[in-house]
């Protein structure tokens, strides 16, 4: 007995390979499982058979029953599943696709490693509008009617209803209009803050300059605020910024807003101020701008420059990524491929 339910199971199970419709299941179902089957046969005449074989086979006979509907449903959505990737349906076997996970900009996570820097330094982080008036842009820094940066080859002016040549509204060519702001509402320093933000210059594009980028300047001012000041918090922002071990070098610069100014460089790391192609050869690259407030600022914000100084500095920040990671191309930052982007 045993020998022919093997039998009959291994017959079954063949067949039930072979089976690729939904209606060929229904039949093998019905030649198998059904009424009429060779099994529901058996377990119709268990009746007849003597007691103490009875059970036996009964027990055999609803053991294969449950492996052969086993195997019908397994065939059933196997069945299903192959009819749903032909159809070009969803594959519900297939693997989920991962989430995409988001994550900062590179020139984004230095603007804010930038602040973070001078936050600890007790700087505060203020941000402004980004559409300005020229008074507080050109006039209050000292940039007088006929500086050549307020030409319009150099700034975006925006259409505000006034005829051309008299039109106050630009887009802020640097962040420094927030910093006048805030010292005309707070009036009575001490002030330390830094104002870090997208700026504006009407210029050609090439691998070093865009219409676009980001500043973060710093303002101090308070009675006895000295250049030594200035160098002391711009000396320690290099060394947190580049590590310990990176020489800091001052020159003098001029900027309308500052007297004196300065630009600040660190060592080259790439020749460590030996001379090679990244720092043309001079062993330095310039980071910064900066200097002491010129009088005149304080003057037009109402503080008086007798009894109060400062300093204030500017850093353009693509150029700090474009040092570290070694990019050779500003516009990469801003073209949106994603295999540059995700490197950082
Ligand atoms: C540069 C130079 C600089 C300042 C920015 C400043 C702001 C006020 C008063 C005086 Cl409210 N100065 N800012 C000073 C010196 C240089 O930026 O080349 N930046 C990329």
């Amino acid at each position: 007995m045993t020998e022919s339910f093997n039998t009959l199971k291994q017959k079954a199970l063949t067949e039930l390979q072979g089976v690729d419709s939904a209606e060929a299941l229904e039949s093998w179902r019905v030649a198998w499982l059904g009424k009429k089957s060779e099994l529901t046969a058996v377990l119709r005449g268990l009746g007849t058979l003597p007691v103490e074989e009875r059970k036996a086979v009964g027990a055999q006979a609803n053991v294969v029953r449950e492996e052969l509907e086993a195997a019908l449903e397994a065939r059933e959505s196997e069945l299903a599943n192959a009819q749903m990737s032909m159809a070009g349906d969803i594959d519900i076997t297939l693997p989920g696709r991962p989430w995409l996970a988001g994550r900062l900009h590179p020139v984004t996570r230095i603007v804010n490693e930038i602040s973070d820097i001078f936050s600890s330094l007790g700087f505060s982080i203020v941000e402004g509008p980004e559409v300005e008036l020229d008074r507080y842009n050109f006039d209050a820094l000292n940039i007088p009617k006929e500086h050549p940066a307020r030409d319009t080859m150099q700034t975006f002016w925006v259409d505000d209803g006034a005829p051309k040549e008299a039109r106050h509204t630009l887009l802020r060519t640097h962040t420094s209009p927030m910093q006048v702001r805030f010292m005309e509402k707070y009036k009575e320093p001490p002030f330390r803050i830094v104002v870090p933000g997208r700026v504006y210059r009407y210029e050609a594009t090439d691998a070093s300059h865009l219409p676009m980028f980001n500043q973060v300047e710093g303002l101090m001012v308070d009675k006895d605020v000295s250049f030594a000041d200035l160098k002391g918090t711009l000396y320690e922002f290099a060394r947190r910024f580049f590590g310990p071990n990176r020489k800091v070098r001052f020159r003098c610069d001029f900027f309308p807003f500052v007297e004196p100014g300065v630009e600040m460089a660190i060592e080259c790391a790439s020749c460590r101020g030996a001379g090679c192609r990244v720092c043309g050869n001079s062993g330095w690259l310039e980071i910064l701008g900066a200097g002491m407030v010129h009088p005149n600022v304080l003057k037009g914000v109402g503080i008086d420059p007798e009894i109060y100084t400062g300093f204030a500095f500017g850093i353009g920040v693509e150029r700090l990524p474009m040092l570290r990671y070694g990019v050779d191309d500003i516009r990469l930052f801003y073209s949106n491929d994603l295999r540059f982007l995700r490197q950082f």
